[in-house]
Order: structure tokens, then C-alpha cells, then sequence
């Protein structure tokens, strides 16, 4: 499937609305070692929870290890996967949105391919989800926890959580977790809002720029990467900076996204 060009923007659905309940991306990058027994663990836990009115769509940044070769034969006996490899771009936030511009579904979510969410969780974030607009799977409430993360992850995420909590207290005072990698969003919250961030992180610019009312969370215990490495690296707290103040200019001039859709 061919990357979508241009501007972030996810359009109006233009097929039934329940068709597809959940379209659930995954972005990767060098995920090799997670990818098959992951999205093994993702099927079990969705048609558990929709079976048959989901999909799983893989974005991945034409990963060196050939992340993209093997997912497309996961897919060849999993028809409600599809996998999008993108070559001209590169990016985790932007890849998720890439993914959401050619979903289907109603609700759109991302997860991490390395079990730090524990793929089982999605089927509790199915239910909780009924009516919501957001529902936000956090490592901070609702018996959520950070596991055996190592002191120096939890200093940084403690840095960026007070970095957020200053400049952009209209979402750090709604969400737990707003740094979160997972989450489900309803379509209608997002449609033919132009997204644009940088970096990691995309659900503070989905609270941001979308219409997003009712919020609910999910707790989970973060685990380990199980396999692989990760691919945080030294700018990224730079660029989290910039996607922070960028967000509050935003959001000073009274949310881009919620004028452009009314
Ligand atoms: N498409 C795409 N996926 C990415 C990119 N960077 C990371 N990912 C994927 O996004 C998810 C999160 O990346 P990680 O490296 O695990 O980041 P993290 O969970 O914050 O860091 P760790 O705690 O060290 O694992 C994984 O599924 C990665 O494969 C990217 O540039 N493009
Ligand atoms: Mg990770």
C-alpha cells in the first residue's frame, strides 16, 4: 500500500462507519525480532474483542532489517492486515497519522511493536472506548504502573512530564499519561484537521488541535522492549521541546484544528 502524500490530514470516513469498528496502526521501525509473535498477540486480543471489524496496519520507515518484507507475510494469512512502507519519509508521530489517513475504521489507535503495551490490553480498551472520544492507555492511573523501567527513562519522561505540565496544562491537567504511545481516538474527533507534529509523540497534537471531549483511561503496567533496540535517541528531547511550544501557540490562538472544522 502507497504511502499518502501532502498535508496530515485524515479524511471523513467514506465507507459505512461500522464496517470497520478499529483501525489499529502499528508504526515500526527495525522490529524484526517483535513483529510476528506481536501482531499474533494483537489478533488474538481483537477478535477476542471485534471479530471481524477491525484492522491492523503496519507503517513502517523502510526499516533496514526488512520489517516491512515481514509483515507482508504475516499478512498473507491475516487479511485484516495491511502494510504501508514508506520511504520517503521518517518519523514515528507522523507515521501513525499516515496510517490513520488510509484506515477505515471509526476508531482509529496506535500501539508500540515492542510489548511495552501489552497487546491483551486492547481488548479492555475496546469496551472502555463505548461513547468515549479518547480512551488513553496510561502507565499513571487507574492501577496503571512503570514496571522495572530503568531510572534513567523514568527521570527523562519525569522531565517531560513537567515540561508539559507548565507549557501545556490544557492537556497534561485532562490525561494521565498524555505521553503515551497508545490510545484510541474516534475519528470524528480528528477529520479534516491538518496534523502536524514532531517527533514521538502524537497525542498531545490529537488533544490539541482535535475535538476531543469525553476522555477515558486504561491502566496497564509498562513492560520491557521484549526484543530489539529502541530507537530513542539524543535529539529527542529537543524536538519534544519545540513540538511542546509549537502546541501551546496553537492552542493559545484557540486550537488550528477546532477552527478549521467548524
Ligand atoms: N514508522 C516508524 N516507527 C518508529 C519510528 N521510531 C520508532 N518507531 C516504532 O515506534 C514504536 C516505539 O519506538 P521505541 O523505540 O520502542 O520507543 P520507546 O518505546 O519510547 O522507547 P523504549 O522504551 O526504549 O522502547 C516501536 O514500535 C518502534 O518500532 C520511526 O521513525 N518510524
Ligand atoms: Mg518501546
Amino acid at each position: 500500500m502507497s504511502p499518502p502524500t501532502g498535508p496530515l490530514i485524515v479524511p471523513r470516513l467514506s465507507v459505512e462507519p461500522e464496517s470497520v469498528a478499529l483501525s489499529l496502526v502499528v508504526p515500526t521501525y527495525n522490529e524484526i525480532e517483535n513483529l510476528c509473535e506481536f501482531l499474533a498477540a494483537v489478533r488474538v486480543s481483537l477478535d477476542e474483542a471485534l471479530p471481524g471489524r477491525y484492522e491492523v496496519i503496519v507503517v513502517d520507515d523502510d526499516s533496514p532489517d526488512r520489517t516491512w518484507e515481514a509483515a507482508a507475510r504475516v499478512g498473507a494469512d491475516f487479511p485484516q492486515l495491511r502494510v504501508m512502507r514508506r520511504e520517503g519519509e521518517r518519523g514515528l508521530a507522523r507515521a501513525v497519522i499516515r496510517g490513520w489517513q488510509v484506515a477505515r475504521g471509526a476508531v482509529l489507535g496506535t500501539i508500540n511493536a515492542d510489548f511495552q503495551h501489552p497487546p491483551e490490553m486492547l481488548s479492555r480498551m475496546v469496551k472502555r472506548m463505548d461513547g468515549a472520544d479518547l480512551v488513553v492507555a496510561t502507565r499513571h492511573g487507574d492501577g496503571g504502573g512503570l514496571g522495572d523501567w530503568q531510572l534513567k527513562r523514568r527521570v527523562t519522561s519525569w522531565g517531560a512530564a513537567v515540561i508539559g505540565c507548565v507549557l501545556l496544562p490544557e492537556v497534561f491537567d485532562r490525561i494521565s499519561d498524555p505521553l503515551s504511545g497508545c490510545y484510541f481516538v474516534r475519528r470524528e474527533a480528528i477529520q479534516g484537521i491538518e496534523l502536524k507534529p514532531l517527533g514521538y509523540k502524537s497525542l498531545m497534537e490529537v488533544v490539541v488541535r482535535g475535538n476531543v471531549r469525553e476522555i477515558r483511561e486504561c491502566g496497564y503496567e509498562m513492560r520491557k522492549r521484549q526484543r530489539g533496540k529502541s530507537k530513542v535517541h539524543a535529539l529527542h528531547p529537543v524536538k519534544y521541546i519545540r513540538h511542546v511550544f509549537r502546541l501551546r501557540a496553537a492552542s493559545r490562538a484557540g486550537g488550528v484544528g477546532r477552527r478549521m472544522a467548524h
